[in-house]
């Protein structure tokens, strides 16, 4: 069965629903296909810090109130290093804070907006085959209880994630892709008990990278640099305990309140950017475009703005000015590039690098005393980790 549309929209995780939203709410057509179910979308653990860009994007998406009465307003984070805790006052050098709402809460909040709209969603979307996105008349194949259907449409939105089919179905000599992969993993473990502190916590330790992270005055989610060759069955909860109070200072591991993990996994680390996001009337977005590590936590937040600006472009499309689709990738990119350096910067600043040497240690060390002695280094920090304007 064939069904027309003005956006095709791959993928229903922040980057995919969040476009959609925007799209209905300006009057323009669009779908959303995704490969797994609604529940499973919602039990991915993934991102915790939304910048005020995201913020600002879901208000404009008309979904931001829960976050409004359940998120953190957060003015600090906290950088510990030689067993020291240092506040950086965000809001105090910047004029602007961060917003503590889990990734999967604002995922919620999308999908429960969609289904009052009643707009169209395909959830358990197999075989998601897009092509003619180099035409006039670009189309998305794919099966659902066992029909074979297609879509016709202007434009399609590759919101699928890194590993997705629309980066991948770019001929090899028209994307360009940059990467580096980090000789380490994070894990991670979600529970139900109070924060050790009321802001985040980003450690560098010699037993390696830790962090202090929260979902709720009553959730918390903490995380551990780990080999990449560890599994997670090799972590108990009381190892990971362990391990996390080894790796913070002895004032702060005695206030630490533990409990039974609600989630446990192991993320690898890496920094990518595909270039450019444009490929005829197919456009990148989110994970399908970029991955940083989220030591800088901007993973969700990119994709949040690379949406706002793609929506921006459609709308103009489609009230006639095409320069905001032909301007999209380098604008989308400009912001990338500087949340990649900077979640690079963090990510080599606070994790344990044995093969950097006792120098590479040293390194950190010094970055890290020039750091919080230059109210000029920490502004450049919580101006990166609040989150850069959208130009
Ligand atoms: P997503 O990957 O969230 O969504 C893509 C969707 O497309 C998925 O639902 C997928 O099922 C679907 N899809 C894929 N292929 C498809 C196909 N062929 N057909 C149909 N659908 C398809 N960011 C932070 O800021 N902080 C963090 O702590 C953090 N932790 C993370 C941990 C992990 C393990 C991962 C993978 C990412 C983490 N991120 C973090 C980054 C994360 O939050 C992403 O930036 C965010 O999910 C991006 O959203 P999307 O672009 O929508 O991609
Ligand atoms: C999280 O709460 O999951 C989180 C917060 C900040 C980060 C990374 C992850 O930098």
């Amino acid at each position: 069965m064939s069904r027309k549309t003005q956006v095709a929209i791959i993928g229903a995780g922040p980057s995919g629903l969040l476009l959609g939203q925007l799209l209905a709410r300006n009057g323009i057509d669009n779908i959303v296909l995704e490969q797994r179910s609604a529940e499973y979308v919602l039990g991915r653990i993934r991102a915790g810090v939304l910048e005020q860009v995201a913020v600002d994007m879901l208000e404009q998406a008309g979904v931001a109130e829960r976050m409004h009465r359940e998120g953190l307003p957060h003015d600090g984070i906290e950088l510990c290093f030689n067993d020291q805790r240092h506040r950086i006052d965000l809001h105090g050098l910047t004029g602007k804070r961060v917003m503590v709402y889990g990734q999967t809460e604002v995922t919620r909040d999308l999908m429960d907006a969609r289904r009052a709209a009643a707009l169209p969603t395909v959830y358990e979307a197999e075989n998601v085959r897009i092509e003619g996105f180099d035409t006039a008349r670009p189309r998305v194949h794919y099966e659902h209880g066992g029909r074979r259907e297609t879509i016709e449409c202007d434009f399609i939105a590759g919101c699928d994630g890194f590993h997705g089919v629309c980066r991948a179905s770019v001929p090899a000599g028209a994307i360009t892709q940059h990467e580096k992969v980090y000789p380490f993993g994070w894990l991670g473990l979600l529970s139900d008990t109070p924060p050790v502190n009321p802001e985040l916590i980003y450690v560098n330790h010699e037993r390696g990278f830790a962090l202090c992270s929260q979902r709720s005055l009553t959730r918390s989610r903490y995380y551990l640099q780990c080999s990449l060759d560890d599994k997670v069955e090799n972590w108990s909860d009381e190892a990971f305990w362990q391990e996390l109070r080894r790796r913070l200072p002895a004032a702060t591991a005695a206030e630490l309140v533990t409990g039974p993990s609600l989630e446990k996994s192991i993320a690898p680390l890496r920094s990518f950017v595909a270039e450019p996001l444009r490929f005829g009337s197919l456009f990148l977005a989110g994970d399908a475009a970029h991955i940083v590590p989220p030591t800088g936590a901007k993973g969700l937040n990119l994709a949040a703005s690379d949406v706002g600006y793609l929506w921006q472009a459609l709308t103009d499309h489609y009230r006639g000015d095409a320069k905001g689709l032909d301007h999209y990738s380098q604008r989308a990119l400009a912001r990338i590039w500087k949340a990649e350096r900077f979640s690079w910067s963090m990510t080599m600043l606070m994790h344990k690098f044995p093969e950097n040497g006792s120098f590479g240690a040293r390194m950190q060390q010094a970055e890290l005393e020039y750091l919080f002695s230059s109210q000029a280094a920490m502004t450049a920090l919580a101006e990166n980790y609040v989150g850069l304007p959208m130009a």
